[in-house]
């Protein structure tokens, strides 16, 4: 029931053989790229020249709430499918991020039964194609949220960057929110209006664009005036409020993914901590232990983003994939560099092997999760895991890519990952052959 289609019906020899898995102890993650069809800067040829194995990807022209249809989702598998030029490109879909959760679910209001219904036919049409694995996020309004996404690095290429001072003079100055400075610190509130002071016009306007424009992955692009009327729609939601209409939704669409052998997977909140005043229900160790434990089903799960969660220290990754692992059906693995120890700070997107992630140990963490589901005969073993963002490098600087998402910088992402993956299974592969613990 529980396959990933193009994963585990790859036999583990024709998909990677050598000597070092006779030994049937194959634990690598499978490892996917996202990509955002044919008008995407990174071609499939590129995709493929990186080393993935399988694609990450979504029908980003579709309007939140509206029905995948079979005739759409098979026409973006053929698109996976090909190359442009018609030759087979060796690549399938194989996760879904994301089936977007609409507005009117998120807050229970207009036609959210409708886009109830329209999800699970979603889901119907998805697993009639093939596809069961798909993530989506139960963040209002805005989805992931950056300040800079071109922030000079010492080596010449550029990040991404969440920047709470800046972050301040938006929702204070520029979005003048009623009662923004609550917020923040007295001295947070001090920075922001310095630095709002010295801002060139051009930096907010770009600043706005960055976070309200949308990236990646949203399809809907706000204006300043949609945002406000959106947040206003908050105004009566508590936490609590969209923690329940957050589980309403799961009720309504777990059991037919059950049915249907989809793994759902939430992708946590980004950044990890409340924005313009607006709740957050998947930010912390106790949030997912909420969501995952209030309708319990193995198609209730996690998108296990290493980035996102290290995004505020007290989040222990390691005890997360511990408690959660069963249900980690899909892993973004990017890390962060943390500006310093509070809760809700600033950071940036660091190498993939660098900042305060700890990715080594991450990677082997969710790898022996993988061993613990073969030992069990679980069928989804392997999970399937993307180099998340990436730095700019190379030849990205200036190719106008999708923000976050470069060809070179993920293309290096992966290698490393790859090489903590290969180190990790060779460790396993010694600890047998010698005995060791
Ligand atoms: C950003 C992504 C998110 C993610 C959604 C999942 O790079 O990780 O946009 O796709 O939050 O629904």
């Amino acid at each position: 029931m529980f396959t990933l289609r193009g994963v585990v019906s790859l036999p583990v020899a024709a998909h990677k053989g050598g000597p070092g898995h006779i030994f049937g102890k194959f634990i690598d993650m499978f490892q996917t790229w996202r990509w955002f069809g044919n008008t995407d800067r990174t071609p499939l040829t590129h995709v493929r020249q990186a080393g993935a194995e399988g694609i990450v990807t979504a029908l980003h022209h579709l309007v939140s709430g509206d029905v995948w249809s079979p005739a759409e989702i098979e026409k973006r598998q053929n698109e996976v499918r090909s190359f442009v030029d018609g030759t087979p490109s060796g690549l399938d879909w194989v996760v879904v991020e994301s089936l977007v959760v609409s507005e009117a679910i998120k807050q229970q209001a207009g036609d959210y039964r409708t886009h109830f219904a329209n999800y699970r036919q979603s889901l119907e049409n998805l697993a009639a194609a093939g596809i069961h694995t798909v993530c989506y996020n139960f963040m209002p309004v805005i989805d992931w949220t950056r300040t800079h996404l071109a922030w000079p690095l010492a080596h010449g290429g550029t990040a991404m960057r969440f920047d709470l001072v800046d972050f301040a003079v938006f929702d204070i100055h520029l979005l003048a929110r009623p009662g923004a400075e609550k917020a923040f610190t007295d001295d947070m509130v001090a920075q922001a209006a310095t630095r709002f002071a010295a801002m060139s016009g051009d930096r907010k306007v770009g600043l706005v664009a960055n976070i309200v424009a949308g990236l990646p992955g949203s399809n809907e692009k706000l204006t300043l005036d949609q945002v406000r009327e959106h947040l206003a729609l908050y105004d009566d939601i508590s936490r609590d409020r969209l923690a329940q209409n957050f589980i309403d939704f799961l009720g309504e669409i777990i059991p037919t993914a059950e049915r249907l052998g989809v793994r759902m997977c939430c992708h946590p909140d980004d950044p990890p901590f409340e924005l313009l005043g607006m709740p957050r229900v998947m930010s912390t160790h106790a949030h997912i232990d909420h969501v995952l434990g209030a309708v319990n089903s193995k198609s209730n799960g996690l998108t296990f983003c290493s980035g996102s969660l290290s995004s505020r220290p007290d989040n222990d990754l390691l005890a997360m994939i511990d408690r959660f692992g069963p249900k980690i059906h899909f892993a973004h693995l990017r890390s962060v560099k943390r500006d310093g120890p509070a809760i809700a700070g600033s950071f940036f997107e660091d190498e993939h092997l660098a900042g305060d992630t700890g990715m080594v140990e991450v990677v082997r963490a969710l790898m022996g999760e993988e061993a613990r589901r073969r030992a069990e005969g679980r069928p989804d073993w392997q999970i399937p895991m993307r180099p998340d963002h990436g730095q700019d490098i190379i030849d990205d600087l200036g190719r106008s890519g999708q923000p976050g998402y470069p060809t070179i910088g993920r293309l290096k992402g992966l290698a490393e990952l790859r090489g903590v993956m290969a180190a990790v299974e060779a460790g396993a592969m010694t600890a047998t052959m010698t005995g060791a613990p």
